[in-house]
């Protein structure tokens, strides 16, 4: 029996990545056949499409578009086409495959989101539910289609979304949502720019029970008095971070809870991910005991600010998830050495204003190798002390002509990886395997 709430209408789906096969999968279960289209003449997962299925490759069909009930937009894909704006107009419903998901989903909700730290956040509090005893699945922009956590038994999901996402999601409900940080990223995609992006992270709190918000980002006008808020971030919030002689510790409304000393946890940014973590897993009620374990011994997550190996006194740190100007200023505000910084800078920018960098660069002992798209234009920032390079082979072979005891190499581009690499992934791979043949 075709499933209700879909059997009569039209569905499309655009993109054929990730995202548009756990959409398929789930209409296709369902006893619904959808239609697929995608704008690379061969998408990657073609192979995948069964022969009851009717595609179209290579552009946006507009008759597929403008007749269809219901769409279902990948997040690679802009919202704002003209042919997707059209269709909206015509009372065309598009959603994205998480609204989906929150249409089926039947046990709570963690929503997660922000500039930088999502996964870093998504996992530590699913490491930390796990350790509770709950049964929990994490899906989102992490790299697992939302969908295909349906399939599973759990207690509790936990859902990292990106703005893309957020952008067609209508009925999120979440137990708890939280905006780690909002700083200029993707503005390639906003046609309004910043604030733009800002207001569709912020939809996140939208129909939440709890609404965890970081008061360093000046959002509160949000207040809401049906809503309960916690807060993080500054001296005055509930949940804050403290140095104290040199002594990091994260505190809940004036308690020490953690001697960030005592634990694994490895760069400024990780102790801020650690104090959300924090504050989400009070407010879930799981033991304050196991949260504390389990943040003491967590490693960065692969690709975010890991040290890769220190030879000849010479440190490699790979932090190839830099995918905007702030992560690479977070990872900078960690280092502080005598030697010669020597960052590796470059990709595609999105349209992002690398000047922000400009101050740092400035005041550090660094030198920064440019490379990729838009590397010739990075390096014009900080001239004195920028080189352009074609790529991440050349900027590694100049720099072990270069480095010299006491510097610290380090990958962390601030741009979209795309225009060289398949992904983050295989360029912090390309970094790792480059510097350990060079040392
Ligand atoms: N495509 C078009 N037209 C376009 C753009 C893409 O037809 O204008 C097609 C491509 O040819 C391709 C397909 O769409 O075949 C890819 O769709 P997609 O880009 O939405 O990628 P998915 O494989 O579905 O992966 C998506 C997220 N990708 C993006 O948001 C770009 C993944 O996040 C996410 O893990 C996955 O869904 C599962 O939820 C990745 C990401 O880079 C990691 N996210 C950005 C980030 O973190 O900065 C937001
Ligand atoms: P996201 O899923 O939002 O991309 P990740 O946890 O994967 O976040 O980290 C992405 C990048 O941002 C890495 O370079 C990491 O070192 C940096 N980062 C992680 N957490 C934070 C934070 N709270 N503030 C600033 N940068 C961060």
């Amino acid at each position: 029996m075709p499933y209700k709430k879909y059997s009569k209408k039209k569905i499309l789906i655009l993109g054929l990545g990730l995202t548009g096969i756990s959409c398929m999968r789930f209409f296709l279960k369902r006893g619904i056949i959808p239609k697929i289209i995608d704008e690379s003449k061969k998408p990657y997962y073609l192979n995948k499409i069964p022969k009851v299925v009717q595609y179209k490759v290579g552009y946006l069909e507009k008759t597929w578009i403008l007749e269809s009930d219901l769409i279902i937009i990948s997040p690679g894909i802009s919202s704002f086409k003209p042919i997707l704006i059209q269709a909206r107009t015509l009372g065309i419903e598009i959603i994205s495959d998480i609204e989906l998901f929150c249409r089926e989903a039947k046990s709570p909700i963690i929503s997660i989101t922000g500039t930088n730290g999502k996964s870093t956040v998504a996992t530590m509090v699913k490491k930390i539910a796990k350790k509770s005893g709950y049964k929990v699945h994490l899906g989102g922009n992490i790299g697992f289609p939302a969908l295909e956590m349906l399939e599973k038994k759990t207690d509790l999901y936990i859902l990292e979304l990106s703005s893309f996402q957020l952008e067609n999601i209508f009925s999120l409900k979440s137990k708890i949502a939280v905006v780690l940080n909002i700083n200029e990223d993707h503005l390639d995609r906003y046609p309004k720019g910043f604030q733009q992006y800002k207001k569709i992270k912020l939809s996140i709190y939208k129909n939440s029970e709890i609404c965890l918000v970081n008061l360093k980002e000046k959002i509160f006008h949000l207040k809401n008095q049906h809503k309960k808020y916690i807060t993080f971030g500054t001296k005055d919030s509930d949940y804050y971070i403290d140095n104290i002689e040199g002594n990091v510790f994260l505190y809940c409304k004036k308690e020490k809870i953690l001697d960030i000393s005592k634990t694994s946890l490895y760069g400024y940014q990780s102790y801020e991910n650690a104090l959300v973590s924090l504050a989400i897993s009070d407010a879930m009620n799981f033991p304050r005991e196991k949260t504390k374990i389990v943040l003491s011994s967590f490693l960065n997550l692969p690709h975010r600010f890991q040290i890769i190996h220190k030879r000849n006194n010479i440190s490699w740190i790979n932090d190839s998830k830099s995918t905007n100007v702030n992560s690479t200023k977070a990872a900078l505000e960690n280092i502080n050495i005598q030697g010669t910084i020597r960052l590796l800078l470059g990709g595609d920018k999105k349209s992002a204003d690398f000047n922000v960098l400009k101050n740092y660069l400035e005041k550090l002992k660094i030198k920064v190798y440019c490379f990729g798209k838009d590397g010739a234009n990075i390096a014009k920032i900080c001239q004195k002390k920028s080189i352009y390079v074609e790529d991440l082979k050349q900027a590694i072979t100049l720099i072990s002509k270069e480095a010299i005891s006491g510097d610290v190499v380090l990958l962390s581009p601030g741009c979209s990886s795309k225009d060289q690499f398949k992904n983050f992934e295989e360029r912090g791979d390309l970094f790792i395997t480059l510097s350990k043949e060079i040392s």
